[in-house]
C-alpha cells in the first residue's frame, strides 16, 4: 500500500489523556482514534492488527473444531428475562426499544442467544458435541472505561460456546480450549499466564483466566516461579506446613495496653513479631457472628470463610454487633473465654502459635503466653488466609510471587446453568430428555491488541511482533525527487508483493527524517530504505527489533526476506 493513498494521521507529541503506553502509542502512531468515552475507530493500521490477531484465533479455534457463526448484537429482552439477566444486571447491560416499543439488550456477551438458537435445533445426543464461536462486538456500558482498548464500552470478542451431552466431553473440550488459548498467546508472544479463577470451590478447575503480565494490569496473580502454577490471589490455596516451636507453655498473663488497638500497635508496644500475634476478627456469616484467627501477620480471605462455611453472604461484623457480643472493643478481642455458644474458626497456621499475643476481650488488655487447645478452642482449622508473596507454591514446585496482570482470556465449565432455564435439552442414548451441559469461552480481542501494543515497543514507538504486524515490509525511498531511487524502490514494491509481502510504500514527498521518525513510529518489523547507493543496486536494511542495519544488493532481497520471516519469533 502506497503511504500517499491510505491514512495513518501519526502525531507528533503523545496525547494528554492517555495514560498507559498503549494507549499513548495507538493514537500517536495514527491506529485508532476515540469517538467518545471507551469507544474507538480503528484506523487502517488499527484494523489490519486486529484483522491478524482474529486470523490467528480462528486457526486456532477451527483446529479444535469450532465452527464459526455470527449472532446478532440486537437480543429481543425475553431471552434475557428467561435467565433472569434481564433484572440482574444493571446500567452496565445496554438496553434499547424497537419502533414498536419492544425491548432489547444490545449484546453483552451470547449465552442467551446460542442457548435459545441450539434448543430449538438440536434434538439428540447425537448431534453432540457442538463447538460455534464468534468474533463480534460486544457492548458493555463500563462505569469507568480507561486504558484504551484495554477496558472500552464497545470492543471486538471471540466468544465460543460448547454443548455436550456428557461433563467427559465438557472436560474434553475445555482442555482443548485451555490449549488453544495457550497457543494464541504464545503465538502473540504475549507473556502470559493461565490462572484458576475459581470462585466456587477454592483451586477448582471449572474457570481459568488468561492473565498478560503487566504493571497496568487490574487484576492480581499469584504464581509460582517454578511451574505453570498460577491463580487469583483471592482464590489461591494455601499448602503451607506450619512448624511448631518447641518451647514450652508459659502460664498465661494479663497485661495492659492502653490504646493499643491494631497487630502492629500491640506487636511494637509488646515487643513481639506480628506471628506471634493471633488477630481476631468477627465476621457475619448468614446472620450468625463467628470469631475467625490468623496468625497477626497474615489477612483473612473472605471468600476462603464463605467457602469452608459454606455460607451464602459472608461479611465483617459491625463494630457495635461486636460490643454487644464480646463486652469489649474491637482492638482488645481474643479467643480466650469468649461467650458460650460462639464459633471459632482459624486458619491453619493458628494452631502452630506458641505464647501467642491475643486480646483478652476486655478493653485496653491483652494476655501473653495464649495457647490453642490448653487456653481456647478452634471448631475448624481451615485454609483461610490470602496467599503472600513468598509463600511455597500449593503445588510444591517453587515460590509464589504476585504480579499484575491484564485479563485476555476467560474459560468457563456453564454446566447446565443456561440450558435449564431456557430448557436447552436433548434426548440421551436412553431416549430421555436431559439439559445441554455447555462449556462458553472469551477472548478479549480488541483488548489482546491492545496487550501486545503495550507488551512490544520502545522508546520510539511499536516494535510488531511480525505475526501481527499490520504490514511486513517498510518500503522507504529516500528522495522521491531522484530517479534511480524512486525506479528501484518502485520495483522492489512490485517484486515483494508479488511474492506475497504486505508491503507499506512512504512515497510521501517528505523529509527523510519524518519518514524515518514515522516508521519507528509504526514499527514494522522490516525496513527497506532506498537512499544514494541505488544506483549500485544496494539498499539499507533495518531490523525494528534489534536496530541491526544490513546492506543488500537487490537480488538478494527476496532471500533475506525468505530467512528473516520464515523464523516468526517475536
Ligand atoms: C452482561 C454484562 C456484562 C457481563 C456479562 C453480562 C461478564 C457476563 C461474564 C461472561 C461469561 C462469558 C461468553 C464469553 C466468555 C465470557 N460481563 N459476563 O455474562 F450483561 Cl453487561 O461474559 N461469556
Amino acid at each position: 500500500m502506497k503511504q500517499s493513498l491510505t491514512f495513518i494521521p501519526t502525531l507528533r507529541e503523545t496525547p494528554a489523556d492517555a495514560d498507559v503506553k498503549s494507549h499513548q502509542l495507538l493514537l500517536r502512531a495514527g491506529f485508532i482514534r476515540q469517538n467518545t468515552s471507551g469507544i474507538y475507530s480503528f484506523l487502517p493500521l488499527g484494523k489490519r492488527v486486529l484483522q491478524k490477531v482474529e486470523s490467528i484465533v480462528r486457526e486456532e479455534m477451527d483446529a479444535i473444531n469450532g465452527v464459526e457463526v455470527l449472532m446478532p448484537a440486537m437480543q429481543q429482552a425475553e431471552l434475557w428475562q428467561e435467565t433472569g439477566r434481564w433484572y440482574s444486571y444493571g446500567p452496565e447491560l445496554m438496553r434499547l426499544k424497537d419502533r414498536h416499543n419492544r425491548e432489547f439488550a444490545l449484546g453483552a456477551t451470547h449465552e442467551e442467544v446460542i442457548t435459545s438458537l441450539l434448543r430449538d435445533e438440536i434434538k439428540s445426543y447425537k448431534k453432540l458435541p457442538l463447538t460455534l464461536y464468534q468474533i463480534q462486538t460486544k457492548f458493555r456500558d463500563e462505569k469507568r472505561p480507561r486504558f484504551g482498548l484495554l477496558r472500552g464500552r464497545e470492543f471486538l470478542m471471540k466468544d465460543a460456546y460448547s454443548f455436550h451431552a456428557t461433563r467427559e466431553s465438557l472436560d474434553q473440550t475445555y482442555e482443548d480450549m485451555v490449549q488453544a488459548y495457550t497457543n494464541i498467546f504464545t503465538r502473540l508472544g504475549l507473556n502470559f499466564r493461565a490462572v484458576i479463577a475459581d470462585s466456587g470451590a477454592i483451586g477448582g478447575k471449572d474457570t481459568h483466566e488468561f492473565m498478560v503480565l503487566s504493571e497496568i494490569g487490574e487484576d492480581t496473580i499469584a504464581y509460582s516461579d517454578a511451574s505453570d502454577f498460577a491463580a487469583n490471589i483471592e482464590m489461591a490455596e494455601v499448602n503451607v506446613a506450619y512448624e511448631t516451636s518447641t518451647e514450652e507453655l508459659k502460664e498465661v498473663e494479663k497485661i495492659a495496653t492502653p490504646d493499643q488497638k491494631t497487630i502492629n500497635q500491640i506487636a511494637s508496644f509488646l515487643n513481639v513479631q506480628a506471628d506471634r500475634c493471633i488477630k481476631t476478627l468477627v465476621f457475619n456469616v448468614d446472620g450468625e457472628l463467628v470469631l475467625v484467627l490468623a496468625r497477626g501477620d497474615h489477612e483473612i480471605n473472605d471468600i476462603k470463610v464463605k467457602n469452608a462455611l459454606k455460607a451464602k453472604v459472608v461479611e465483617l461484623a459491625t463494630d457495635e454487633e461486636i460490643r454487644n457480643l464480646m463486652q469489649c472493643e474491637v482492638g482488645s478481642l481474643g479467643p480466650v473465654k469468649i461467650p458460650v455458644g460462639v464459633k471459632i474458626i482459624a486458619d491453619r497456621a493458628v494452631a502452630a502459635i506458641r505464647n501467642g499475643v491475643a486480646g483478652a476481650n476486655e478493653t485496653g488488655f491483652h494476655l501473653l503466653n495464649v495457647n490453642p487447645d490448653r487456653d481456647f478452642g478452634v471448631n475448624q482449622y481451615e485454609d483461610l488466609r490470602f496467599i503472600m508473596e513468598g509463600d511455597p507454591s500449593p503445588d510444591g514446585n517453587g515460590t509464589i510471587v504476585f504480579a499484575k496482570g491484564i485479563e485476555v482470556g476467560h474459560v468457563f465449565k456453564l454446566g447446565t446453568t443456561y440450558s435449564e432455564p431456557m430448557n436447552g435439552t436433548f434426548l440421551d442414548d436412553n431416549g430421555r430428555s436431559q439439559p445441554f451441559i455447555m462449556g462458553c469461552y472469551g477472548i478479549g480481542v480488541s483488548r489482546v491488541m491492545a496487550a501486545v501494543a503495550e507488551q512490544f515497543q520502545d522508546e520510539k514507538g511499536f516494535v510488531w511482533p511480525k505475526a501481527v504486524a499490520p504490514y511486513d515490509v517498510h518500503l522507504v525511498p529516500v528522495n522521491t525527487k531522484d530517479d534511480a531511487q524512486v525506479a528501484l524502490a518502485d520495483d522492489l514494491y512490485k517484486l515483494m508483493k508479488s511474492y506475497r509481502y504486505d508491503v507499506l510504500f512512504d512515497d510521501r514527498a517528505e523529509r527523510a527524517g519524518v519518514k524515518f521518525a514515522d516508521s519507528d513510529l509504526i514499527g514494522l518489523p522490516i525496513r527497506i530504505t532506498v537512499g544514494k547507493k541505488a544506483v549500485e543496486g544496494l539498499v539499507e536494511v533495518k531490523i525494528r527489533k534489534t536496530g541491526e542495519t544490513f546492506e543488500w544488493k537487490k537480488e538478494e532481497i527476496l532471500n533475506h526476506l525468505q530467512t528473516f520471516f520464515s523464523s516468526l519469533d517475536n
